[in-house]
């Protein structure tokens, strides 16, 4: 299990974090000691609104805490201040959140340890290859575009297909090992699965360009739900830009470099410039707060512009090129999406910890779809 976890700077700003898995009702946090010997406790503060904090709890010295008695269902918001013995407050931590209650598997985790796997889909022979996984089934072949997700909410990534052709989605529920099948959508559709409604549980979703509607398979309760929300060459990037754990329907236009959210805590929409055409959106929580951050990644210098959610400051990268396909996800388990690179002519994977250092090593080929690409 992970800790949403803070970082404590002198009375300064601080980065929290939170578990991986938020357990009935609570939810565990930890942050990082500061280093100023004025600091004499710290005092974690939520509520359910971003911004707006109505509980406090004085937790003295202590650096990690779980918080009881939250609602499950609820997404609630974090932040930690340190206070030293005059009992001024610090400013505050980073905001982190968590939708209390539900498992939240991660991005590529087929093994369920909180870790990006590196893995890739074989279309040629229809294999899955997951490092850690000892088995590489065959599901789905030529034509097929893989749609892992975590559709049965057991915080493990399920393998499944989307075949255009026949509109039928098929998956394999990780919990028991049983085939799931869906007719929905079908043609230039783009599958655009996420967990919409909240649930833990991945709904099958597909994206229709020409006419700009999103359609979802609510699996809270079956039901299906519509959307009206970009359309023409945008690209659909559904992600949790909010962090109430609800993915939020999101487009980035290639045309003007905007990208178009709508915040599923708000209902409000968020337009943000960032990127121009030439550049392949990589949307991920960078920072670890829980809440998606705006990224690009422009291949014709292989560098990676990305807007943080818990600071709202930015950051460039060069990591990969041309021929690359961009695979972030969070390799070591720290909360935090890694910038990485896929390199299919050599099969190569390229990883730049967020917490610093990197890791390369082989696996898949040319050909073969990687199972964390955008
Ligand atoms: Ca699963
Ligand atoms: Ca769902
Ligand atoms: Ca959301
Ligand atoms: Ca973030």
């Amino acid at each position: 299990m992970r800790t949403l976890r803070l970082h404590v700077l002198a009375l300064g700003v601080a980065f929290l974090a939170s578990s991986g898995v938020a357990h009935a009702g609570s939810v565990k946090l930890a942050w990082d000691a500061s280093q100023d010997p004025a600091v004499f406790g710290y005092r974690l503060y939520w509520g359910t609104q971003s911004g707006q904090y109505t509980s406090s709890l004085d937790v003295r010295t202590a650096t990690s805490v779980t918080v009881p008695n939250l609602t499950d269902g609820t997404a609630y918001y974090f932040i930690v201040r340190a206070y030293n013995s005059l009992n001024t407050e610090s400013a505050p931590s980073i905001e982190v959140s968590r939708r209390i209650g539900i498992a939240q598997a991660v991005a590529g985790d087929f093994t369920g340890d909180f870790l990006s796997d590196v893995g890739i889909f074989r279309p040629s022979t229809g294999n899955w290859f997951v490092a850690g996984m000892t088995s590489a089934p065959v599901w789905g072949g030529a034509g097929d575009v893989p749609v892992a997700g975590d559709y049965d909410g057991d915080a493990k990534m399920d393998i499944g297909v989307f075949r255009r052709t026949t509109g039928k989605w098929y998956l394999v529920q990780s919990r028991t090992g049983t085939a799931l099948e869906y007719t929905w959508g079908g043609g230039t559709d783009r599958p655009v699965q996420g967990d919409y409604d909240g649930d833990g549980r991945t709904d099958v979703a597909v994206f229709r360009a020409a006419t700009g509607k999103w359609y979802v398979i609510q699996s809270g309760t079956g039901t299906g739900r519509e959307y009206t929300w970009g359309g023409g060459t945008d690209i659909p990037v559904p992600a949790d830009y909010d962090g109430d754990g609800k993915t939020d329907v999101a487009v980035f236009r290639p045309s003007n470099g905007t990208w178009y959210v709508t915040k599923s805590n708000t209902g409000t929409s968020l337009n943000v410039v960032w990127g121009s055409g030439a550049d392949t959106p990589v949307p991920s929580d960078y920072d670890g707060d829980g809440k998606t951050d705006i990224a690009v990644f422009r291949p014709v210098n292989g560098t990676w512009y990305i807007i943080y959610s818990g600071t709202g400051t930015s950051s460039t990268n060069v990591f990969g090129g041309l021929g690359d396909t961009p695979v972030p996800g969070d390799f070591d388990g720290d909360g935090r999406s890694d910038i990485a690179v896929f390199r299919p002519f050599t099969g190569t994977w390229y990883i730049a910890f967020a917490r610093g250092g990197g890791q390369s090593f082989v696996f898949g080929g040319p050909g073969d779809v990687p199972l964390l690409k955008r």
